[in-house]
């Protein structure tokens, strides 16, 4: 049986990868965080299924990579974890940086150590072009514009140098921004659909954000995977853009989902200072077309598909929550 080992099994694209990878017949192993408040949510619909097995550690921590690197041996091991919030590290930079940088060499350092045959891939990010204009693709330069970025641009060398000096089967997946109904709520496109979902159920007044006139590339974190899946698995390493070639601002992206609820965000959106960053990147879209041409991958979700699955899913949670408040 193939096995594969997953950090950052928690989040929303290790989640999806979960299901991906057992679907197609993997032993998975997924690495987890200690947390005092539940953290395995996203994996509740797939808890009980006897080839998926979580392992305490940390990427920080080389010793616990190390040693699970050494014990599994998988065929394939997707880093997904990371510090992923790219206006928090402002505020905690070194961590973020070891979280998000440092922690990409302790797992390409555990796999030529203990199993150099394990195939490797990142979850590099789009964040690195940074304050390069659009489109961006694989020969687009750098321009990082928070620390978080920095530390994806060194997680990204850092994989293209042990390819170079060791001949490993390691890629960086640069992805453009994922989302999904199982979105953390933080990030924009969730706290949008949630809040509007909220708002037309009477739950909520209002919607703070920061520049609504930032523009992003969003792909359903489905489509993501299934390009991580294929990346991973082809004959030879590389690096790849991953995302829609798509983009649109937040204000788009507010306006059209409080539209599909019947609602102007105009009445219901209001800035806050607080979500602004201390340099922000203004403009973000890919061209995919070396993932397309190389491996075949395209997205299966348009934009206007993944904006209804998630207004859908958050409605449904909205609903939840007006019943419990109603029988109080
Ligand atoms: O949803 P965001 O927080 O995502 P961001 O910063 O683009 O980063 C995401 O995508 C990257 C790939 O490009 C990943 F590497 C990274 O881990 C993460 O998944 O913000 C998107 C845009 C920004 O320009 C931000 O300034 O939305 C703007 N925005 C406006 N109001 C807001 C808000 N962002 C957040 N999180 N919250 C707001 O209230």
């Amino acid at each position: 049986m193939n096995t594969v080992f997953i950090t950052g099994v928690t989040g929303q694209v290790g989640s999806y990868l979960v299901d991906l990878f057992l679907s197609k017949g993997y032993m998975v192993y997924g690495l987890k965080r200690r947390s005092s408040s539940l953290n395995t949510e996203r994996l509740n619909h797939t808890f009980s299924n006897q080839n998926l097995k979580l392992e305490y550690g940390d990427v920080t921590d080389y010793s616990s990579i190390a040693n699970l690197v050494a014990n599994i041996k998988p065929d394939l091991f997707v880093n997904c974890a990371a510090q992923s919030h790219v206006r928090v590290s402002f505020d905690i930079p070194c961590y973020t940086f070891d979280a998000s940088g440092a922690s990409v060499i302790n797992c390409l350092e555990a796999i030529r150590t203990h199993s150099p045959s394990t195939r490797f891939i990142t979850m590099s990010s789009s964040e690195m072009f940074g304050s390069t204009p659009p489109p961006q693709n694989e020969q687009t330069p750098f321009h990082p514009r928070s620390i978080y970025a920095v530390a994806k641009l060194a997680g990204y060398y850092a994989v293209i140098n042990y390819r170079e000096a060791y001949n490993m089967h390691c890629s960086n997946a640069i992805c453009f921004n994922t989302e999904s109904p199982r979105r953390g709520e933080t990030f924009v496109t969730r706290k949008i659909t949630r809040a509007a979902t909220r708002i037309k159920l009477g739950l909520q007044d209002k919607l703070y954000l920061g520049n609504m006139d930032a523009r992003r590339d969003w792909s359903h974190a489905y489509d993501t995977s299934e390009a991580i899946f294929r990346i991973i698995n082809a004959s030879t390493p590389d690096d790849y853009v991953i995302g829609s070639g798509e983009m649109h601002s937040v204000k788009e992206f507010a306006e059209l989902v409080f539209s599909k609820l019947g609602m102007d965000y105009k009445d219901y959106i209001e800035t806050d200072p607080h979500y602004y960053r201390a340099s922000e990147v203004d403009a973000l879209c890919s061209n995919p077309t070396k993932i397309k041409t190389n491996l075949g991958w395209s997205p299966k979700y348009s934009y206007e598909q993944l904006v209804d699955e998630m207004i859908a899913s958050d409605m449904e949670l909205a609903k939840r929550e007006k019943l419990i408040k109603d029988h109080k």
